[in-house]
């Protein structure tokens, strides 16, 4: 097939995500950056619409390109690639930081102290995520936290337990921060507290945390990914950084197609 055929398969389209996402924000903000997306469009959806989308492509061979990210399990399930982005619109490396309300080290210090020390791998967050795919993400994390002790007992060195304390975790709807905050429900269930999760835009979750609506999240994709909304409520948040690094945004296709880079799609 001509290049030209391709992108006429493709509607010239790229299939996205949830719009209120930073990946969707930042695809957008892609189109402009390249000469050859001029006449493209980013179709939003959702995560699960994306992935369909993208297992009917590959179960017919078709082209397609999505708007993906790493940590994710389509990278294990499909033969896929990330394409160039010399631009960087998509950003390079990202790290996601753990974030706290003001005031939470002085009410509570031992919750504090497990934000603070909380660390993982790529690795780690993909085994919750992975077994997730199967069972329920509470049943994930409290195999991954039983097989982890080490790991979790420096997270939880030298906070002291509570009785039944109301710990507020703020998230966003995603499978990667679906593993966080369940590890984290479970790690602070232990020492006592009493977690609730909520998934959140993730404008929201920024907000959520500068109005003392949350009391944490480990759910900020920084610099690029939540960027704008980092830049507007630094000053009202506490910002204990990465608890993990690795992640990545990218224009993702399957990897039977003919182009490498974002410049490779046809104008
Ligand atoms: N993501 C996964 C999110 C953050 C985590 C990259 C899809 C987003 O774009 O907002």
């Amino acid at each position: 097939e001509e290049p030209a055929d391709v992108g006429e398969a493709m509607d010239h389209t790229i299939v996205g995500i949830e719009a209120g996402s930073g990946t969707t924000e930042m695809a957008e903000d892609m189109l402009n950056d390249y000469d050859n997306l001029e006449g493209w469009e980013l179709q939003t959806s959702s995560t699960a619409g994306m992935v369909t989308a993208l297992e009917q492509a590959i179960e017919n061979e078709e082209p397609i390109v999505v708007t993906g990210w790493t940590p994710h399990w389509i990278f294990e399930e499909f033969d896929l690639k990330i394409l160039d982005d010399p631009k960087n619109s998509l950003g390079e490396e990202e790290f996601i930081h753990t974030i706290v309300r003001q005031g939470l080290a002085e009410d509570m210090p031992g919750a504090y102290t497990v934000m603070e020390n909380f660390s993982w791998e790529v690795e780690d967050m993909q085994e919750v995520m992975f077994a997730a795919q199967d069972i329920p993400f509470e049943e994930a994390a409290t195999n991954w936290v039983e097989d982890n002790r080490d790991m979790v007992d420096e997270w939880t060195a030298g906070a002291e337990p509570v009785d039944g304390q109301e710990f507020r975790l703020v998230s966003t709807p995603w499978d990667s921060e679906r593993a966080s905050s369940h590890v984290m429900q479970i790690v602070l269930e232990e020492l006592g507290y009493t977690v609730d999760i909520t998934s959140v835009d993730p404008v929201v979750m920024f907000q959520a945390i500068a109005h003392d609506e949350g009391d944490a999240s480990l759910a900020p994709w920084l610099p690029m990914t939540f960027g704008a909304y980092y830049d507007e409520y630094e000053d009202q948040i506490v910002d204990l950084g990465p608890n993990m690094s690795g992640a990545m945004n990218g224009l993702v296709v399957p990897a039977y197609m003919d182009i490498d880079s974002v410049e490779d799609l046809p104008a």
